[in-house]
C-alpha cells in the first residue's frame, strides 16, 4: 500500500483502533481524522459527559499536493505569539503542514535581526492605522517554530525585497539610493518602496538577514517576495533577483517568491507563487520551476465574502464559501499542470485585520474547503457534498470559541 511520507491507514473495529504510516506525519494525521470523526465535545477544556462514540470503518488517505499552507501577514498588523501558536492549531486540525508567515512590510518588520537592530525596534513599532506594532525576538520565533513543527508544520519566514520595504528603509538611511531614511508608513498602498538595488549595501543588508533566518528556521524554504516592484526598474529588478536567489542558496535554503520573480533567470529549484497573473508562472514553468497555487480570486482569504462583510478588501474579488471551494489546482491556469504545482496557499492579508476574531472570520469557514483543494483527489471534490461535512464543523468552529461566517451557502445545523 502506497501511503506515501504523510499518509496513514486507519481501521476502527469495534474494540480496536489501529492507524498505520510510513512516518510519524502520518500517525500525526490520523489521529487529526480520529478527532474529527468524535463528537466535537472531546475539544472541550471542561469535563464532558460521553459516551464517545466513533463509527467503525476503514480509512486510507493520503495528500494530493505535498504543500499545504496558508500565509499569514503579521507585518500589516502584528499578531502575537500565542495568536499565532493559535492560528498553528488550526491548520494542524485541517492537515496543513506549512506556514508562510509575512515578517516584513511597508508598514512594519517584525522579526529582530541583532546586527540591524532598528529594524525590529524602529520598523517594528508601528502598523496599517498607526497602532504600535511589534515584533518577534529570535526567541519567541523559535518558540513558534518549534511550537509549528510539534504539530508537523513548517514556518515559511517572508522577507519581502526589493519592494514593500519602507519599514527598512525608515531604519536605516543606508538602505535608501539618496542616503535619507523614509518616514515610518502606516497607510495601505503598496508599489512605492524599493531598496536600492545599486548599492553593494543592500545585498550585505541582504546576506546578513537570510544567514540569521536561514539559521533560525529549520524547514528548507525562505521566502524573498518580489512582488509588486512598481518602484524598482526592471533592468535592475531582474539582476537583483538573481542575486537574492544565490544569497539564499549560499546558506542552505530554497527560495520561494512571488510569480514577478520568474521575469528574471531563476536557479533550479526556486519556487514561485502565483496569485495574479499566470503568465509570470507560466514563465517559471517553462524554466523548469514549480509552481505554488494562489490565485487571488480563489484563496486571498483576505477578501471579503460579498459587499456587506465588514472586513476584507475586495480587489481580486467577492469570494464566497462556494467560490473558494469550488475550483481546481489542476486545472485552474493554463498551461500549469499537476506536476508543476507543489501545493496550494491561502493567502491572509492583515491590512484590514487587527484581532484574533477578525483573523478568524476571515479564515472560517474557508480554510478547510482550501485544505481539500490540497489534500483530496479533484474526482472526488464536489461542493454539495462538501457543505454538509462543512456544516458539521460549525459544533468544531463553536466549541473551540472560533468566530466564524455565517455563509448563507452552507446548510449550517444550528439556526443562530
Ligand atoms: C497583493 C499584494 C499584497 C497585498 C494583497 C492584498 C501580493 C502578492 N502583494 O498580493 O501586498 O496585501 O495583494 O490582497
Amino acid at each position: 500500500m502506497d501511503l506515501g511520507d504523510e499518509g496513514y491507514l486507519l481501521e476502527i473495529t469495534e474494540d480496536l483502533i489501529v492507524i498505520s504510516a510510513n512516518k510519524a506525519t502520518g500517525l500525526f494525521y490520523g489521529s487529526q481524522t480520529i478527532r474529527q470523526l468524535l463528537p466535537a465535545s472531546i475539544e472541550s477544556s471542561s469535563v464532558q459527559q460521553g459516551p464517545w462514540e466513533i463509527a467503525t470503518g476503514t480509512i486510507q488517505d493520503s495528500p494530493k499536493f505535498q504543500h499545504r499552507g496558508v500565509m499569514l501577514d503579521v507585518a500589516r498588523h502584528f499578531f502575537t505569539v500565542n495568536e499565532v501558536k493559535r492560528y498553528i492549531d488550526f491548520l494542524a486540525y485541517y492537515k496543513m503542514n506549512s506556514l508562510h508567515l509575512g515578517l516584513s512590510n511597508d508598514q512594519g518588520w517584525r522579526i529582530e535581526i541583532k546586527s540591524w537592530p532598528n529594524l525590529a525596534t524602529y520598523g517594528g513599532s508601528t502598523e496599517v492605522g498607526g497602532g504600535a506594532g511589534g515584533f518577534y525576538t529570535q526567541e519567541q520565533y523559535t518558540d513558534i517554530v518549534n511550537y509549528a513543527a510539534e504539530r508537523f508544520i513548517n514556518i515559511i519566514p517572508e522577507i519581502d525585497v526589493p519592494g514593500h520595504t519602507n519599514a527598512a528603509l525608515a531604519s536605516y538611511a543606508e538602505l535608501n539610493c539618496d542616503g535619507k531614511a523614509t518616514d515610518l508608513y502606516t497607510g495601505t498602498e503598496v508599489g512605492f518602496s524599493t531598496l536600492c538595488t545599486n548599492k553593494e549595501m543592500t545585498y550585505k543588508f541582504i546576506d546578513d538577514v537570510v544567514r540569521k533566518l536561514a539559521a533560525l528556521t529549520p524547514g528548507p524554504y525562505l521566502h524573498m517576495g518580489g512582488d509588486e516592484t512598481h518602484a524598482t526598474a526592471k533592468e535592475d529588478f531582474l539582476p537583483f533577483v538573481e542575486r537574492v536567489q544565490a544569497i539564499v542558496k549560499s546558506h542552505g535554503k530554497t527560495m520561494i517568491g512571488w510569480e514577478e520573480m520568474s521575469q528574471s533567470t531563476l536557479i533550479p529549484g526556486t519556487i514561485i507563487q502565483f496569485w495574479k497573473n499566470a503568465e509570470y508562472a507560466q514563465n517559471a514553468v517553462s524554466q523548469g520551476g514549480k509552481v505554488i497555487m494562489s490565485p487571488a480570486p480563489k484563496v486571498y482569504i483576505d477578501m471579503q465574502y460579498d459587499s456587506t462583510s465588514r472586513l476584507g478588501l475586495h480587489w481580486a474579488a467577492y469570494i464566497e464559501v462556494d467560490d473558494s471551494y469550488d475550483w481546481d489546482p489542476e486545472t485552474y491556469a493554463e498551461g500549469i499542470g499537476k506536476e508543476d504545482i507543489i501545493g496550494v496557499e491561502a493567502a491572509l492579508w492583515s491590512e484590514t485585520l487587527e484581532t484574533m476574531d477578525d483573523i478568524e472570520w476571515m479564515t472560517f469557514p474557508r480554510l478547510p474547503g482550501i485544505a481539500e483543494a490540497g489534500w483530496s483527489p479533484s474526482k472526488l471534490r464536489n461542493w454539495d457534498e462538501y457543505k454538509v461535512r462543512l456544516a458539521n464543523h460549525e459544533a468544531f468552529f463553536k466549541i473551540m470559541g472560533i468566530d466564524f461566517y455565517r455563509s448563507k451557502t452552507v446548510p449550517w445545523v444550528d439556526k443562530p
